[in-house]
């Protein structure tokens, strides 16, 4: 059976948790739901990313020992996981030992293959964005300098060990073409191959003029640049130096799940390390776009901020998760509007999907005394086949990262019941034709049942206790336990409860 590995970037502790790191943590946890709904294995991991001039300067702003203040933010990573409902497999800290050893060896391979040479390096640099900003790439205005982020630039002179990263051009360029999926969605694959056919620099991966970092090894003066050690998170979570560890060999190489904004560290500087130590390059770079707050870029200097703790005491967990994945296509670009969010809540999930429970199931506990028979005929019923046969489209969208696709196929059938139950109107079948009445629930019930386990990974707190209203159990989230239901003869309903509060 195919194993899977999807990671999160490791989040910077700079900083409190916003809705952009939720974003990226939850369409992980959707990935992982879905391949388990499915019968499929994966492994989850997420984490903080502890070192670097960044966190250092905001523990010092904060008065704080960078170890302790990193301690206390990447707490409030681990609680946002709990809040999310995340169902990661591990959390990592890059100042964790497991990690320092991987980051050390990692070190010490690229040193030994002749990757790594001292020289000096004098450049700008994005302290932001923890990345050396190239000539060409520099914006000016009003005599400061930036980099195409925004963020401003310090202008940095020390000696410094180099990544010979330009001796992997080639090589990098043949990986592209010998795997056109390594990169989605495609736009993004085109900018980063002309960034690498424009000639790659070689990179410098280490720093002097701070301490807050895991030492290169041969030289303790030096500090891992940043990023060479926050990559490595990926390996050191697989037991990596073991390289024949069963967690190395079940899931390396893995699948990572970025914002746009870090496309370059992960699809060029990562691969090239890797290659450069003799070991697999990632499977996939999935990028996904930029979410602003009414039209807004979200910073902490606007004060725009969207807690991801707010949004969910406001909304419900559930309802945010179905927003942000059905609002926006992946890849693409997205506003955060509360406007939006009411329109998602009130017309889909309140009129829509849970008023075709509430009513339905209302109406089987008040005039069939909590009980449904399953007549053989839903295995006959057009519109339940049809959702049967949606597993397949369902897959491919998830393969292709298209949640928003996902979640509208099922709200066309969802429609669909809400149209069949008028025109059928089991109320009046009730007096004229009691039999029918039976098959047109039985058949609705099945359909919902259905299209619930399809919503699992994206809702799975409200898809359970809709699987409880008909007395099915966590484990009928199994898209395979659909067969097991249609073997019963019948099922005792709950008393349903409004599923989704609309937003006034
Ligand atoms: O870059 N919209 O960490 P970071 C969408 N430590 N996603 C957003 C977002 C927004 N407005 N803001 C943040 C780092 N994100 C490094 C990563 S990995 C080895 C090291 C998400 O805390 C998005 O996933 O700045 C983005 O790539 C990530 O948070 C950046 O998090």
């Amino acid at each position: 059976m195919q194993n899977r590995y999807f990671t999160t970037p490791i989040y910077y502790v700079n900083d409190k948790p916003h809705i952009g790191h939720a974003y990226t943590s939850l369409s992980v946890d959707i990935l992982k739901r879905y391949f388990s709904c499915l019968g499929q294995n994966s492994f989850f991991l997420t984490g903080t990313d502890e070192h670097g001039q960044k966190v250092e300067k905001a523990a010092s702003d904060a008065s704080i020992d960078p170890q302790k203040f990193t301690d206390s933010v990447s707490q409030n990573f681990r609680e946002m996981s709990g809040l999310l409902n995340l169902s990661n497999d591990d959390f990592i800290r890059t100042t964790e030992e497991r990690h320092k050893v991987s980051v050390q060896a990692l070190w010490k391979i690229l040193e030994d293959n002749d990757d790594i040479y001292l020289s000096k390096y004098s450049g700008w640099y994005s302290v932001r964005d923890e990345a050396f900003v190239a000539d060409n790439e520099i914006e000016e205005r009003e005599g400061k300098k930036y980099n195409s982020f925004g963020s401003e630039l310090s202008w940095v002179e020390e000696e410094s060990y180099f990544f010979r990263l330009s001796k992997w051009q080639d090589a990098l360029i043949e990986f592209y073409d010998n795997n056109p999926d390594f990169i989605v969605p495609k736009s993004r694959s085109n900018e980063v191959r002309k960034f690498v056919e424009s000639g790659l620099k070689d990179l410098s991966v280490s720093r002097t003029t701070f301490n807050w970092g895991i030492k290169v090894p041969s030289n303790n003066d030096h500090i891992v640049y940043v990023w060479l050690d926050a990559l490595t998170n990926y390996i050191s979570a697989l037991d990596f130096p073991n390289t024949n560890s069963d967690n190395y060999q079940k899931y390396w190489p893995g699948i990572h799940v970025v914002g746009k904004d870090i496309i370059r560290f992960h699809a060029v500087f990562w691969p090239a390390f890797l290659m450069a130590a003799k070991l697999e390059p990632p499977k996939q770079i999935v990028a996904h776009g930029w979410w602003t707050n009414e039209g807004q870029k979200i910073s902490k200097s606007t004060g725009n901020v969207i807690d991801p703790i707010e949004l969910i005491e406001s909304y419900g967990l559930d309802e945010v998760r179905y927003f942000l994945f059905r609002e926006v296509p992946f890849g693409n670009d997205g506003d955060f509007s509360r406007e939006a969010i009411k329109n998602r809540i009130n017309g889909e999930l309140a009129n829509n999907f849970g008023n075709l429970i509430q009513r339905v199931l209302s109406f089987i506990v008040k005039n069939l005394e909590h009980n449904i028979e399953l007549t053989d005929n839903n295995k006959n019923f057009k519109t339940f086949l049809d959702i049967m046969d949606l597993e397949e489209t369902l897959n491919s969208h998830i393969l292709d990262y298209r949640f928003d696709e996902y979640l509208k196929e099922i709200f066309l059938f969802l429609n669909n019941l809400n149209n069949y139950v008028d025109k059928q109107a089991p109320w009046a079948l009730k007096k004229t034709d009691p039999d029918m009445m039976k098959e047109v629930l039985s058949n609705i019930c099945i359909c919902i049942i259905r299209l619930t386990q399809y919503l699992h990974p994206i809702m799975p707190q409200k898809t359970i206790k809709i699987l409880e209203l008909f007395n099915l159990d966590e484990s009928f989230k199994s898209f395979s336990k659909i067969e097991e239901i249609l073997d019963m003869k019948s099922l005792k309903i709950n008393q349903p409860e409004p599923l989704f509060q609309k937003i006034e």
